[in-house]
């Protein structure tokens, strides 16, 4: 592959990358279009996206990416064997996370083609308007084009009312943060060229599973949208991997957009998952208290307190433990043995949080005798303390 230069033809076997023109030797041309396709058991699937991207685009240069994060049904093997017979077929296959919109930055990174399109793995986005959403970027007036649901001529397919509410909810919010005025900016389908990409790149959280909304509130300028309506199928084989805890997942990366340059939404999080502790532990100290005297009569009430009180503890710190599981680190959610040695470890980094909040706590009380304050700069050095030392020996990220 040679740089062109100025005076050399640009035909068909060239490729205009980055504002230079490349080159190629005819059949090494490399992909325009790389389609992106988030997976998570879509074994099944894959083989359909592929057959129906073949009908779709041709006479384009395209290649697909499935990014599968270890699915059970072995998406990712399927994949593989998809690719070693087709090489427009390639495979991110990521270990020990999960996360839709990380899934799909990764994919985008993983490739060098001109032009990108995000689309789901389960046929339920109709690959048939890809060439057209191409024809509109080429064109070089916009950034994206959204496969939309809510312009003249999209539609909905059989979504019940319910979630047809929610998602127009969700998207007024979205509306509000991006400031970008795209009909659908929850939609799952789109193509975005390199560039306003990369830009937006640097300020993208990676949460949950609204990628597009994240870089339009992301990219540095406002994006020049356009839209191509398309109808919602149904999936084809498979079911919904996006469950109730979405809502979550979503209100944190708009916590993210909003103040996760001042403080990490896992934090934030963690925070009131600790929060959410000091009333589980005052329910279960009350409650194991009173059933002590109750049975037992007031003799040797000291005694009572301790083991009620460690009971809290114990209690407290488990609940603790597992909805910081499920919320703060659901991308890295431990499971199985895993669960068992995480328990362990949180109860070990929090046991010594405890130790630091009675220390900063008294140590402050004794010199300025203010409660309160010495009482809350004891509980803010621990959670500081046990946010830090959980995220490395808990949830440490496996690299
Ligand atoms: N890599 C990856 N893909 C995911 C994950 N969760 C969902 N997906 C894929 O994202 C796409 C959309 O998910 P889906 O369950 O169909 O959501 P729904 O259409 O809103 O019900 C599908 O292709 C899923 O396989 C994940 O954690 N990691
Ligand atoms: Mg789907």
């Amino acid at each position: 592959m040679t740089e062109a230069l100025d005076d050399s033809p640009v035909g068909a076997n060239s490729v205009i990358a980055d504002g230079k023109s490349f080159v190629f030797e005819t059949g090494m041309l490399p992909a325009e279009l790389s389609v992106v396709v988030p997976t998570y058991n879509e074994a099944k699937n894959a083989p359909l996206i592929v057959a129906a991207l073949s009908r779709a685009l041709v006479g384009i240069r395209w290649e697909v990416v499935f990014v599968d994060d270890d699915s059970p049904d072995g998406t990712a093997s399927h994949a593989r064997a998809l690719a070693l017979g087709d090489p427009r077929v390639r495979v991110v296959h990521r270990y020990g996370r999960r996360g839709l919109a990380s899934a799909c930055v990764e994919g985008i990174l993983a490739t060098a083609a001109p032009y990108v399109a995000i689309m789901d793995g389960d046929m339920q986005h109709d690959e048939t308007i890809l060439p057209q959403m191409l024809d509109r970027l080429s064109k070089g007036d916009v950034d994206l084009v959204v496969g939309s649901r809510y312009v003249e001529g999209g539609g909905m397919g059989d979504w019940n009312k319910r979630r047809v509410a929610m998602s127009r909810f969700a998207t007024m919010l979205a509306n509000r943060l991006t400031k970008t005025a795209i009909g659908d900016p929850m939609s799952g389908f789109f193509m975005i060229a390199r560039a306003p990409f990369m830009a937006a790149l640097p300020g993208l959280s990676s949460i949950g599973f609204k990628i597009l909304l994240d870089i339009a509130a992301s990219s540095p300028t406002p994006l020049r949208v356009a839209e191509v309506p398309f109808t919602f199928r149904n999936r084809q084989h498979g079911e919904s991997k996006l469950d109730g805890l979405v809502l979550w997942e979503y209100l944190q990366l708009l916590i993210d957009k909003a103040f996760g340059h001042i403080v990490p939404v896992r934090f934030i999080s963690f925070a009131l998952v600790g929060g959410s502790g000091v009333f589980v532990h005052f329910f279960v100290l009350t409650v194991t208290l009173e059933t002590l005297l109750a049975i037992n009569g007031a003799s040797l009430e000291g005694r009572w307190f301790v083991i009620a009180q460690g009971a809290a503890t114990l209690v407290a710190t488990t609940t603790n433990f597992l909805l910081n599981n499920l919320l703060t680190y659901r991308d890295q959610r431990l499971k199985g043995a895993k669960l068992v040695w995480g328990w362990i470890t949180f109860n070990l980094v929090c046991g010594f949080g405890f130790a630091a909040n009675v220390g900063v706590a008294s140590w402050l009380y004794q010199r300025h005798n203010y409660l309160i304050v010495s009482a809350l700069a004891g509980i803010a050095v621990t959670t500081v303390w046990n946010y830090a030392m959980s995220s490395i020996f808990t949830w440490r990220k496996r690299g």
